[in-house]
Order: structure tokens, then C-alpha cells, then sequence
């Protein structure tokens, strides 16, 4: 709440581009690989995944022909796009958290010819790249772009106000919280949509083991490099020394769990430089690196539900694989 009754730091980079830093606060990078390596069930935020490389990394699987989800969400949004507009009465004011490079809501923007977009991303660089670019492809949209952490994104949107805000969070990002989180994270999202505002957000459905084993397994090996991705960047960043060489990607089904789990197992004994001191990760352990939750209509729509939204509608493909949920806050 800290942020509501600070001046916004922002800055006009372009007529239809404002630019507001949030600050958002540095982690201790070596203090919480530390302990999440450290824990009796060793593990690392799926977070690191993403520097330049694992970044490159998630775009190439993302068109693989394993890795479904955003090519049918892309076919979703596409073909409902003016249905989801009259049933939101055509909305002015898109809000997209953790919005990366701005591909997706291009779409919408073409379609529902909206005031505002308002793109919330941690990343500085990556939020200036993408919005900059935005704001010269469409010159009608007026771009508020907000350098902050999701956290901080929650606490501040008063500041920022525009009544009947649609929130969108596609890309099924949504699974890869537990369950705990998850629910605050909703929550979240109703609070930054306020009062009259709504909620568009990719869900992936469950389906049998073998469709969901390939897409995280696919045959190039793009899903094993970007989870290897992770040890590569903390050896940059912190000099952990992973000898990636005899570290290997693993990634299954859970059923019980109704999500994809994926590990990097360790093929021999691993001496980890963390700062002063050195962990040693024997040789079969495994690291867990991320779940992504898979759903059925009716569990997400419960969830939504749970978090204080009114489902509205859900779209899905004719085979099932992917769900787009619209709810009214
Ligand atoms: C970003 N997120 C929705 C992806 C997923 O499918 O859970 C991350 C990913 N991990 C491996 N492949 C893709």
C-alpha cells in the first residue's frame, strides 16, 4: 500500500508513451538460491529461468509443434476477440502484468482499438524495448508503462486509475503459482482491475499424460536447454560452478498433482560455489525448477470464483487443450 500516496516517478518518452518506475526492489540473489538450494527438497525460483538466453529460449518452444498452449491461445483470442469485446462492452483500459515483450496484447489492440494499455514488467530494459515499439505501431493507444514487480503492481493501481479496467494474463502463467499463491495472485488481479474492471486469463486444461509429456520434453531439446538455462545463468551471475555437462533435464506428468513438474537431476556429485562457501548436491538428487498446474474449466472457474470474480464466459479449442476465461470483478 506504500506506493499508493508516493508521487509516481514517471517520465513522457513519446506522445503516447509514459513511462512509470515503481523501483522495483533487488533480490538477494545469492541469499535465496542459497536457501532454496540448501532445503532438504532442493529447488530454484522458475524465475531464472528467463535471462536473454532463456528468454530466446521460451519463444523458440513456444512454436515447437510439442508446445501447444500459445499457439491455441493465440487461436482463441483471435477468433473470440469481438465477442469478448461486445461482452465487455468495448473496454478502454487493458492492464497486463508481467507483460515481457507486449507480443500478445497487439491483438487485442487491433481488435478493440482501446485508450490505454497499461504493460507492468519487472524488467526495465525489456518494458522500455517493447512499449517504445508499441507506442509507434499503434499511435491511438495511449501506453502507461509501470516498472514494477507483480507485488508492488497490486498495491498501486490507484494511482493510476481508469474505471472498467480488463486485466489480461495469458500464456497459462497463471499454473506455474501453487496453489497458495495462486489464489492470492487472483486477488491481486481483481484489486488491479477495480471496481467494474474484468479479467481475461489463459488457462491450461489437463489431458491425457502423453500430449502434456511431449510439450515439456520436445524433440529439439529447446525445453531441456531453457531449463539447463537456470544453472547457466547462476553460474554467470553468483560463479555457482554447475557442471552442466552431467546435469539433465527432467520433466513428467504428476497426475495426483495435475501438474508438470520439471527437475534438473544431478549425474554426478555437484560442488556448488555459493559465495563463501560450497554445497554439495549428490549425484541422483534432483533440483526442482517449476510446476505448471494444468485445470478443467470447472476447477479454474472455482478458483476465479474463490478470489471474488464472476465468471462470465470460457472459450476452448475443438480439441480441449487450452481455456481462455473471461470474469467480471
Ligand atoms: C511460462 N509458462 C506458462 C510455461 C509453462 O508451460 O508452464 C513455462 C514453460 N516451462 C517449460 N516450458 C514452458
Amino acid at each position: 500500500m506504500k506506493h499508493q500516496h508516493t508521487p509516481l516517478n514517471h517520465q513522457q518518452l513519446c506522445p503516447n508513451l509514459t513511462f512509470y518506475d515503481l523501483y522495483p526492489p533487488a533480490t538477494d540473489m545469492l541469499a535465496e538460491v542459497s536457501q532454496s538450494l540448501s532445503a532438504p527438497a532442493p529447488s530454484l525460483h522458475p524465475k531464472y529461468f528467463y535471462d536473454e538466453a532463456g528468454s530466446a529460449l521460451f519463444d523458440r518452444i513456444t512454436r515447437t509443434p510439442e508446445y501447444y498452449p500459445t499457439r491455441t491461445e493465440t487461436s482463441l483470442l483471435t477468433a473470440y476477440a469481438e465477442e469478448i469485446r461486445a461482452r465487455l462492452n468495448q473496454p478502454q483500459t487493458i492492464a497486463e502484468p508481467g507483460a515481457g515483450s507486449c507480443e500478445k496484447v497487439r491483438l487485442l489492440l487491433d481488435a478493440w482499438q482501446p485508450r490505454h494499455y497499461m504493460p507492468l514488467e519487472i524488467s526495465r530494459e525489456c518494458l522500455l524495448g517493447a512499449s517504445r515499439q508499441l507506442a509507434q505501431d499503434f499511435p491511438d493507444v495511449h501506453i502507461s508503462a509501470v516498472c514494477a514487480d507483480y507485488c508492488q503492481a497490486m498495491a498501486m493501481p490507484q494511482a493510476l486509475a481508469q474505471p472498467g479496467r480488463v486485466v489480461f494474463f495469458p500464456g497459462s502463467t497463471i499454473g506455474n503459482f501453487e496453489p497458495a499463491a495462486r489464489g492470492e495472485f487472483l486477488k491481486g488481479l481483481r484489486t488491479l482491475a477495480g471496481p467494474g474492471g474484468a479479467l481475461l486469463i489463459g488457462a491450461d486444461l489437463q489431458k491425457p499424460d502423453t500430449r502434456l509429456n511431449a510439450a515439456y520434453n520436445d524433440a529439439e531439446g529447446l525445453t531441456a536447454a531453457f531449463n539447463m538455462n537456470a544453472l547457466h545463468h547462476l553460474n554467470r551471475e553468483l560463479g555457482c560452478q554447475f557442471d552442466t555437462d552431467n546435469m539433465q533435464h527432467v520433466a513428467f506428468y504428476n497426475t495426483a498433482r495435475q501438474r508438470i513438474e520439471m527437475h534438473l537431476e544431478c549425474l554426478s556429485d555437484q560442488h556448488i560455489h555459493l559465495g563463501e562457501r560450497t554445497l554439495t548436491l549428490k549425484s541422483g538428487t534432483r533440483i526442482h525448477t517449476e510446476n505448471s498446474y494444468k485445470f478443467t474449466v470447472e476447477s479454474f472457474s472455482a478458483e476465479l470464483v474463490a478470489a471474488g470474480f464472476t465468471p462470465l464466459s470460457c472459450w476452448t479449442d475443438p480439441q480441449n487443450l487450452f481455456s481462455l476465461h473471461l470474469a467480471q470483478v
